[in-house]
């Protein structure tokens, strides 16, 4: 699992209206109606705590998750306190969701319920429904899925539960095994990617695909940090492109708690 840098989600708070409406194009939905159209709670108050912990504190990180909460509609706020001190402080205050994050889990918790969200199972989520929203279906169409890791498994096991066609592509010779052992159907040669028209990049090394790499009518969508594509295979993919450090994985991670 990459560790963000801070200068990689330093514009989110600025952008994240237009990031919204980019994926309201593409996808036909926005943060709240991404994962299904279940009714949310009229107002929620969220507290994101920084976490010390470990490599500490990222740059922006829990100013990010609040900007995006707040494109949601809901009352966000970053806590005085860190740690345990800041879980304190939120209850204090009678926050119905807290967000936190240490270098091993980035988590969503609901004071009231206790359901709880971890970031790679919401980030597979929400990049398959974008995937759904954006190919208008996914049970007839046949996917590629780049990368074999913690998200990778994730995604594979929600494309397989919407009746997609996976197939998937890790260069790693122990995965290979694993997916071989498993039957999960895979490609071997990477030059076979441009073979498919929707793709699932959830490799975490960044610049490996250049554009004759790709479909030419490709529809990817990237939860991997960071970004696969290099700059003029991404130019040549806007409009048919999702790729974001944090948004969809916190819209879904609220979705799954409240
Ligand atoms: O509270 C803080 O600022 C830090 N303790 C946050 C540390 C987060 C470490 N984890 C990551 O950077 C990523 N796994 C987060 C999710 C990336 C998007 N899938």
């Amino acid at each position: 699992m990459t560790r963000l840098k801070s200068e990689w989600i330093a514009d989110i708070g600025n952008t994240i209206e237009e990031c919204q409406e980019y994926l309201k194009k593409v996808t036909g939905r926005d943060f709240r109606t991404l994962v299904g159209n279940e009714k949310w709670p009229d107002n929620l108050k969220i507290a994101v705590i920084p976490i010390t912990q470990g490599e500490g504190i990222i740059g922006n990180f829990a100013e990010s998750v609040v900007a995006i909460v707040k494109a949601m509609g809901f009352n966000a706020y970053v806590t005085n306190d860190s740690d345990v001190a800041g879980i304190y402080e939120a209850s204090l205050k009678n926050a119905d969701v807290i967000f936190i994050a240490d270098d091993k889990r980035f988590i969503a918790i609901n004071m009231k319920n206790g359901k709880i969200a971890d970031n790679n199972v919401a980030t597979a989520i929400g990049y398959v429904n974008a995937l759904e929203g954006g190919a208008d279906g996914i049970s007839d169409k046949k996917i590629l899925l780049l990368g074999y890791g913690k998200v990778g498994k994730e995604i594979y096991k929600e494309l397989i539960s919407k009746g997609g066609t996976v197939t998937v592509y890790d260069e790693d010779q122990i995965k290979q095994k694993e997916m071989f052992e498993t039957g999960v159907e895979m490609i071997e040669n990477p030059n076979q990617i441009k073979d498919f028209k929707y793709l699932i990049d959830a490799t975490n090394t960044g610049n490996w695909i250049n554009e004759d790499m790709i479909n030419r009518d490709v529809f990817i969508v990237s939860p991997g940090v960071p970004l696969s594509l290099s700059q003029n295979a991404y130019e040549k993919c806007r409009g048919r492109i999702i790729h974001d450090y944090l948004q969809i994985g916190v819209a879904t991670m609220l979705r799954m708690v409240v």
